[in-house]
Parts: structure tokens; sequence; C-alpha cells
């Protein structure tokens, strides 16, 4: 069975919506960057969440994990295929959900609670916090209403972009995401497979 190091609000909530979507079983273990065990560090050098664990595989990738998990137990209409309608933009956002937008939000997290006091609002943390807003309201102006970002169906790419407003709310700029977002990821977040995966410990 997948092994997911989960800590609730990490990226681990994409690896475990996608198994939730699928009816993948998966078991966690806990993970904390901030107080990590002594098996996690095992598990990961860099203490980064999550890890994935598959018999002898070990991941720490949260997008690699997913398209993984969609390979090795799919098909499923979470993924799109290059044959289909889409597929760029499948590829493209199930990428830009970390790539693009994500991955400029772990600094601005840092600064935010762990800088000092003279240096929370530095200029860093203002150019951040301007990319993830600018990346926002690029995918608010592409969705244009629209409830997913490919194929016009829910796929992989959904989960990974959706993560953003989770890791908004551990940066402190959720209330400022572009209305279209907040639209966006309110109605993702109805999905029975994403209530679950959220309330996971
Ligand atoms: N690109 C990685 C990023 C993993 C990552 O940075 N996770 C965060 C928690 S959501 C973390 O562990 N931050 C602590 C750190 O960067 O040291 C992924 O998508 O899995």
């Amino acid at each position: 069975m997948l092994k997911i190091y989960h800590s609730q609000g990490a990226r681990s909530l994409r690896v475990l919506w996608l198994c939730e979507e699928m009816g993948v079983p998966y078991e966690t273990a806990e993970a904390s960057f901030m107080k990590p065990s002594d098996e996690f560090k095992a598990v990961n050098p860099l203490r980064t969440v999550p890890v994935m664990q598959d018999g002898d595989v070990t991941m720490i990738e949260s997008v690699a994990m997913m398209i993984y998990i969609m390979a090795k137990h799919g098909p499923t209409d979470l993924e799109v295929k290059p044959n289909e309608a889409g597929y760029a933009d499948y590829l493209q956002y199930l990428m830009f959900g970390e790539a693009g937008l994500a991955a400029y939000g772990n600094p601005l997290v840092g600064t935010r609670f762990m800088a000092p006091a003279d240096q929370k609002e530095n200029w860093t943390a203002g150019y951040l916090k301007g990319a993830i807003m600018k990346r926002l309201q690029w995918v608010a102006d592409k969705l244009g209403g629209r409830p997913y970002v490919a194929a016009d169906r829910f796929t992989a790419a959904d989960i990974s972009v959706a993560y953003i407003a989770t890791g908004a709310k551990f940066a402190g700029i959720a209330d400022e995401m572009p209305e279209g977002i907040k639209t966006y990821v309110q109605n993702l977040w109805q999905r029975p497979a994403y209530i679950r995966a959220a309330a996971v410990k």
C-alpha cells in the first residue's frame, strides 16, 4: 500500500486528494518539517512534505507522485491523454500548480514565520506576493468563469493548481486572491474526495 508522509495543509493534500478521487488505498505517516521525527528525517533528508513510499520506491515531489499514481493505478479521467483536446493545457497546469504558483509561496511562508520582525515585510516578500497574484490573475483570466483548467473536466491539473489556495493561507495572502480563483477553488472544495482528504490529520 502507498505510504504518504503527510501534514495537514501541506502538499501531501494533493496526493491524498488524488488517491481519494481514484479510490487508491493509502496509509499516512506523520510528517512535520518544523519538528521532523527521526523516521521522517531518514526517509527525506530535505525534510519537505510530502514523501511517498511504494515498496522500495521513495518520492519527494507531489506532482510527480500524482503522475506516478495515475500511471500505476489508472486509467483515470483525471489524466488527459495526448490524443485528447486540452492535453497541452493539462500538462502545463499540472506543472504550473507547483512551479508557477506554490514554489513561490515557500519563501513567503518562511519569511512570514521565521524572518526577524524587521525583515518580514521586505522587498523579496513583496515581490513573491506580486508574482503569485500576477499568476493567479492569469489563471483566473484563462478560466473566464469555467470550473476546470483543462479539457472541460476535473483533472489532476485542478488538484495541482488548487493547492495554492491552501498554501496562500499559510502565506497570509488568501484574502487577496482574485475573485475568479476563490470561486474556482470553492467549487473544487465541494468534492467529497477533497473533503475526505482535507480531513486527514
Ligand atoms: N516541490 C515540492 C515542494 C515540497 C515542499 O516544499 N513542501 C513544503 C510543505 S507544503 C515544505 O516541506 N516546506 C518546508 C521546507 O521547504 O523546508 C512538492 O511539490 O512536493
